[in-house]
């Protein structure tokens, strides 16, 4: 008996111990986008972001991508021609599939930040 009250104590312990950080930590939400080198969604890379956060676009799709999905008409993303969402070399909001892109845009995007839903 005095062992198994031990062992409770102990597990409850360690759940504080784990449940602490946690509970401090800013809630994440996770987003998936496909960034694609090609038009109609060809050569994609399943690229993994968080709402509000701006992410920069790694090397083999940075300034090649042409094509998006972004899993939802109603899921919009801003992307940019410059590095860190900076705006001043343009940039674009896009949502759901996008098959081609403008020639502005077109093998430019450097930088993404997907947006909260309104
Ligand atoms: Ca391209």
């Amino acid at each position: 008996m005095f062992t198994l009250k031990s062992f409770a104590a102990v597990a409850v312990v360690l759940g504080l111990a784990q449940a602490a950080p946690s509970s401090a930590a800013v809630p994440r939400d996770i987003t998936l986008l496909l960034l694609c080198n090609d038009a109609n969604l060809g050569d994609c890379l399943d690229f993994q972001t968080e709402i509000d956060l701006c992410k920069n676009i790694p090397d083999g799709f940075d300034n090649s991508v042409s094509s998006v999905n972004t899993f939802s008409d109603f899921k919009l993303c801003n992307f940019y021609n410059n590095p860190d969402c900076n705006e001043d070399a343009g940039s674009i909001t896009l949502g759901g599939v996008q098959n081609t892109l403008s020639a502005e845009f077109d093998d430019n995007f450097s930088s993404v930040k997907c947006l909260r839903n309104k």
